[in-house]
């Protein structure tokens, strides 16, 4: 399959290159990389939706500022590249009809719970990140990891293990990581990962883990998002990345999640979830709610209010317990 992806790549003149909707440092670093690979015939699209800030913490990623609107697309690519996107969702409006009607696609991703959407599914499912799958995939193929690849690689690899710290870092992510501190200063893209936040991110974020709440013994934490405090303090949507893995770090908690409130365009309002667990696999409660993830990291959407979404996330959490 390998030689298949690199051969669209070579016949194809006119590439796409996208992100799953409001990215994190995976599909960000990884696009990166990849963007630098191909170089000139790909365009970047960054996809970016609702209340959800063009993620400046990212920005010392190469490329990321060629970034295409959504109405800069053309409509005659001839391969299109999905990088870190779990199912056909995650690609939104334009993005997706432009998607669904280019013959040649393909997703490179790591979610276990993806089922395949391009015409090509290069799915590692349980492997650390993208940024992890795409690197093995240059591996293998041979390819030369310049500077700038392993800027975006590292990236992704670093964030999408928690700094080498979740289930699925193995000795092969700490090879890898290992064969890239050779081409980047890694202490310097940690630092810009993560020592780099808007102030309204930190005092919001301290607001949820004040406000949180827990239940049986201490064994279920959570906290709720709702439109007020979103408000208060101008909160982006990314802003609440993390507060689940604080909430999760408690000692003696076992099930960890975050409620956020939404309205939706036709003026309905759902609730968000975000899951983190310790020994519980986390989709056994996030499919309940037709979500997905991984095994310690899930999230689903609920339809309906964030109180009412809190009692039943609560029932099918103590049930699991
Ligand atoms: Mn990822």
């Amino acid at each position: 399959m390998e030689r298949e992806i690199l051969n669209l790549i070579n016949d194809s003149s006119n590439i796409l290159i996208i992100t799953h909707i409001n990215p994190d440092g995976d599909t960000l670093g990884s696009a990166c990389a990849l963007k630098a690979y191909i170089g000139d015939k790909a365009d970047l699209l960054i996809q970016i939706k609702d209340n959800f800030e063009f993620p400046n913490t990212y920005s010392f990623l190469p490329y990321l500022n060629k970034s295409k609107n959504l109405s800069d697309l053309n409509d005659n690519y001839d391969l299109i590249i999905a990088l870190d996107i779990a199912s056909i969702d995650r690609i939104v409006g334009t993005a997706r009809e432009i998607f669904e009607k280019t013959p040649n696609t393909i997703v490179i991703d790591h979610h276990k719970t993806n089922q395949g959407f391009a015409k090509i599914n290069y799915i590692k499912g349980g492997i650390s990140s993208t940024g992890e799958v795409l690197y093995d995939l240059f591996d293998k193929l041979n390819i030369e990891i310049t500077k700038e690849m392993a800027t975006g690689l590292y990236c992704a690899i670093l964030t999408d293990t928690g700094c080498f710290k979740y289930e699925s870092t193995t000795s092969h992510t700490f090879e890898i990581a290992s064969r890239l501190s050779k081409l980047v200063e890694t202490y310097k893209i940690a630092d810009l990962c993560y020592t780099n936040k808007p102030k309204n991110l930190v005092l919001f974020q301290n607001y949820l883990v004040t406000n949180a709440k827990f239940a049986n013994d201490d064994k279920i934490a959570y906290t709720l998002i709702t439109k007020e405090i979103i408000d208060k303090y101008s909160a982006k949507d990314e802003y609440s990345e993390g507060i689940c893995e604080t909430l999760r770090s408690i000692m003696g908690v076992e099930i960890a999640f975050v409620l956020k409130e939404k309205t939706l365009d036709d003026n309905s309002t759902v609730t968000k979830v975000s899951i983190r667990t310790k020994e519980i696999d986390a989709t056994k409660l996030s499919q309940k709610f037709n979500g997905g993830g991984h095994k310690r990291a899930a999230g689903c959407t609920i339809k309906s209010k964030i109180n009412a979404a809190l009692d039943s996330l609560l029932k099918e959490a103590r049930a699991l317990l």
